[in-house]
């Protein structure tokens, strides 16, 4: 991944690190100092190609020193007063002085705030970035950082696209897989500090006792790294696994039920975090089986929590079994109203868009909607829809786009990244998840560059008002070269992938245009499943005059469900970007846009954009060959191949099949699928 730590090759930079990194001197006692501390030792051992050692005290140059505000040695530097104001998770690192000794301090307010401090400095000499006037500071402004994992207990991961499960349940607990470690390492290096084992498509079973004392194994793997786990809860488990005749939250066993569960949980782990839960969404239990509302549901499970501190995230992922008129319209409808009945110890969680984690979507009408509700925002980090391991699509601009857009819920500048960061609605607990691309391929996430997104969904989550550009650098620093050469390039390919893929997959707002059940490659021509939402058609509605879903007030009137402001600019064919136009509107073939073009004149040009901008991808990646190992040079060109093609596959299929029912010309001049 990217705690690779190889030897500085920059002889200048090199002896300022060896002479500033000769040991690491720890103060106090504790797991995450130790973990701190044995990373640093690696970390620096590699950088500097020495061996940095440990040491009992400052004696000499070249100390890096370890410890919480705590620690009389921390207690005595200028930095401690400012330490106070970072928080349990926040960490300072900075060049001090100690007994007349320069010392590089790593200080935090607790010992995973040291261990955050550790990785900070990792990631400053990873880049090797100079060391004078260093100073480091940093504190999350989302609370829970959680990693959602739609793993099963057979080992098959919903929507994984990098190998099995890296839970490996059988083996456990008895078996701890070395990954573990390394996972925690990977995750905490980001800044994450939450981990849902299992889907939300939930198996009561994990509530089992043989199944908990397989959590609780990974939860004290997990720990000293800063790393909660949470379980999903299968709503009707108490029917399931409980020998009661009914999962009614209102019924006195039911919660009675819960209460027992989370208590036995708790006894094994006094750290849990909590419930994820997906409940009267695409078949799942929930309480609407028992005429209850989700408030009612989440409040059950709250109530069983709060004792021990534990948190329900109650996922706002709804739509009905009975086909709607538009789908997009109903967690809005179903959760707006529920607004101030929640529990204090429950939040809500949104997807970043109201449809499904498509390659471009407008913001979820609910953030901004619900101030008095904690809103989580869920991100997926696994491409379901964005071509799965092969695609290279870097989805940091994708998850940016969404934290940068304005909900206007409290005029100019509510962002969501202002909604979920607690501070437009005041909320008192907040959190953010990410779906996990990880499995037990080698390289982790089935592709390496799909690495880069779990990075950088660690990295947003600890502050969403990072740009995705500056982080792609870093990763690119960290994971293959400081190389300007290397590192222009890659981050270049990395920053226009996103956009090439909506150009060549789903240009103008069109979405869900996917091959049915797998959402792999193009099948806007689909419509013989029952529901009706799920088929491409109902999306795109193309016949022979128009194309696009009104969503105006003409229309299903979703646009009204955001802020005035926003609802007005969706609303208007004057004003509504290109980008999203299909998305709401409902336009003729000859319509023009805002590019000049016509309507099909622009689904041309930007379908045959996409597989350009591939192209350029492909050849620029060619300029790295030799400057990155062979290996991971091959693995990316390789899936750059693959994606050039099914670029070109997206393009013909798509215009194929438009073009024949808008009865238009599709231009002549494209190459064939080779
Ligand atoms: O995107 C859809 C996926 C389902 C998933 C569901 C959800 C876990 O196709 O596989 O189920 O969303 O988010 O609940």
């Amino acid at each position: 991944l990217w705690l690779r730590y190889p030897k500085v090759p920059i002889p200048g930079r090199l002896a300022e690190y060896q002479a500033a990194f000769k040991r690491v001197v720890k103060s106090g006692t504790g797991a995450s100092l130790d973990i701190a501390e044995a990373e640093l030792v690696k970390g620096l051992s590699g950088l500097t190609g020495g061996t940095v050692a440990t040491g009992a005290a400052v004696d000499g140059p070249g100390a890096v020193v370890i410890g919480t505000a705590a620690a009389d040695v921390i207690k005595g530097l200028p930095l401690a007063a400012r330490l106070g104001a970072l928080g349990p998770e926040g960490y300072l690192v900075e060049a001090a002085d100690i007994g007349g000794q320069p010392v590089i301090a790593v200080a935090g307010n607790t010992e995973v705030g040291v261990l955050y401090g550790t990785f900070a400095l990792l990631r400053h000499v990873q880049s090797h970035s100079a060391l004078d006037k260093l100073s480091l500071t940093g504190s999350p402004k989302i609370g829970h950082r959680i990693l959602n994992h739609w793993d099963n207990l057979d080992r098959s991961v919903e929507r994984g696209y990098a190998g099995r499960s890296i839970w490996d349940w059988s083996a456990l607990p008895g078996t701890l897989s070395p990954r573990y470690k390394d996972y925690a390492r990977a995750n905490a290096s980001i800044g994450i500090n939450g981990t849902v084992l299992t889907n939300v498509n939930a198996n009561a079973q994990v509530l089992t006792p043989s199944y908990l004392t397989k959590v609780k194994a990974l939860a004290d793997v997990f720990r000293p790294y800063g790393i909660k786990v949470y379980l999903t809860a299968r709503f009707s488990a108490p029917v399931e696994i409980g020998n009661l005749s009914t999962a009614d939250p209102t019924n006195a066993s039911v919660k009675q039920w819960w209460t027992n569960k989370v208590n036995e949980i708790y006894q094994q782990i006094p750290d849990f975090g909590g419930f994820l839960v997906k409940a009267n969404s695409e078949g799942q239990p929930g309480p609407q089986d028992y005429g209850r509302t989700h408030a009612d549901g989440a409040n059950m499970l709250a109530d069983a929590l709060a004792p021990h501190d534990g948190i329900v995230i109650w996922r706002a992922f709804v739509y009905s079994d009975t086909s709607p008129p538009d789908r997009i319209k109903q967690a809005y409808e179903e959760f707006k109203p529920l607004d101030g009945k929640f529990k204090s110890n429950v939040l809500v969680q949104a997807k970043n868009g109201p449809l499904d984690f498509q390659p471009r979507e407008p913001f979820h009408p609910l953030f901004g909607a619900m101030p008095k509700t904690p809103l989580a925002l869920e991100l997926q980090i696994t491409k379901e829809y964005l071509g799965e391991d092969t695609h290279l699509a870097y989805l940091g601009p994708l998850f940016e786009e969404v934290l940068k857009a304005d909900t206007y819920a409290g005029g100019e500048g509510s962002t969501v990244a202002r909604v979920i960061d607690g501070t437009l609605h005041k909320y008192a607990t907040t959190a953010i998840s990410g779906v996990a691309n990880v499995g037990d391929d080698t390289n982790w996430t089935g592709s390496q560059m799909n690495q880069a997104n779990w990075y950088v969904y660690g990295r947003l989550a600890w502050n969403p008002d990072l740009s995705s550009e500056a982080i792609a650098e870093e990763w690119v620093r960290q994971t293959f070269s400081n190389d300007p050469v290397v590192v222009e390039p890659v981050v270049q390919i990395m920053m226009q992938s996103r956009e090439a893929l909506v150009d060549y997959m789903t240009p103008l707002g069109l979405v869900h245009i996917m091959g049915n059940d797998h959402h792999y490659g193009p099948g806007p021509w689909l419509n013989s499943l029952s529901r009706v939402e799920w088929n491409p058609v109902y999306y795109h509605k193309a016949d022979a005059n128009s194309i696009g879903f009104n969503r105006t007030s003409s229309g299903s009137n979703a646009v009204a469900q955001y802020a005035a402001q926003v609802g007005q600019t969706f609303g208007s064919r004057d004003t509504v970007p290109d980008d999203l136009v299909l998305f709401f509107h409902r336009v003729g073939w000859q319509d023009k846009l805002k590019s000049g073009r016509t309507v099909w004149e622009e689904l041309v040009h930007r379908y045959s954009q996409g597989v350009d901008e591939v192209g350029v991808m492909r050849e620029t990646w060619k300029s790295v060959e030799g400057r990155i190992d062979g290996k991971r040079f091959s693995d990316v060109s390789d899936f750059l191949q693959i994606q050039h093609y099914e670029a070109r596959w997206w393009r013909d299929a798509c215009l194929a099949y438009f073009g024949s029912v808008s009865k238009l010309q599709v231009p002549s001049g494209y190459a064939p699928l080779a």
